[in-house]
C-alpha cells in the first residue's frame, strides 16, 4: 500500500512544479489561489492538531491522509506570491514578503521540509505519540513565517 501512495505523491509533486511557473491572469487570481491553498493546508493541519491534542479521536488512516494533503499542498501557495501580487485583493500578506524574498523563501522551504521529513512520516507511522512529537515543531514552522510575514 505504501509504495503507490509515495509514487502518486511524487507524480503529483512533479505536476505541481510544472504548474508553479504558470502565471495568473490577474493579481486578484494569484491572491485567491494562495489564500485557498493556505486555507486547505491549514484545515488539514488543524485536523492533525486536533488528533494530537485529543480533541478529535485518533484515526491512523485519517492522520496519514491529512498529512499527505498538507505535504502536497505545502508546495502550492508560493506561486501565488509572484511580483506585483502585493495588491489586488484583501490580504494579510505583509510587504516584507516582496522586500525580503530570500528570507520568505527560506521560511517556506523550512515549513515544507518539516512537513515532508517530520509530519508526514510521523502521521504514516500509525503511532499517536510520533504524531504528537512531530506536530509542535511543524506548527512552529508555520508560525515562524506568520510572525514575520503575515499581518496580525
Ligand atoms: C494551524 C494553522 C496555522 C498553524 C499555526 C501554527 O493549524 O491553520 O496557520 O497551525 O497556527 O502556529
Amino acid at each position: 500500500m505504501k509504495t503507490p501512495v509515495i509514487v502518486s505523491l511524487a507524480l503529483a509533486a512533479s505536476l505541481v512544479s510544472l504548474s508553479a511557473s504558470a502565471e495568473f491572469a490577474k493579481s486578484e487570481d494569484a491572491i485567491k489561489y494562495r489564500q485557498s491553498a493556505l486555507t486547505v493546508m491549514g484545515t488539514h493541519f488543524a485536523r492533525l492538531g486536533a488528533m494530537a491534542n485529543g480533541k478529535l479521536p485518533y484515526d491512523a488512516a485519517q492522520a496519514a491522509r491529512n498529512a499527505e494533503v498538507v505535504a502536497l499542498v505545502s508546495h502550492l501557495p508560493w506561486a501565488g506570491f509572484a511580483p506585483g501580487t502585493d495588491k489586488g485583493r484583501e490580504s494579510a500578506a505583509r510587504p516584507e514578503i516582496w522586500q525580503e524574498q530570500a528570507k520568505f523563501k527560506d521560511r517556506a522551504d523550512k515549513m515544507q521540509t518539516a512537513v515532508a521529513e517530520r509530519l508526514l512520516p510521523a502521521a504514516r507511522s500509525g503511532n499517536l505519540d510520533q504524531l504528537k512529537a512531530a506536530f509542535g515543531p511543524t506548527a512552529q514552522s508555520c508560525k515562524a513565517c506568520h510572525d514575520d510575514f503575515r499581518r496580525r
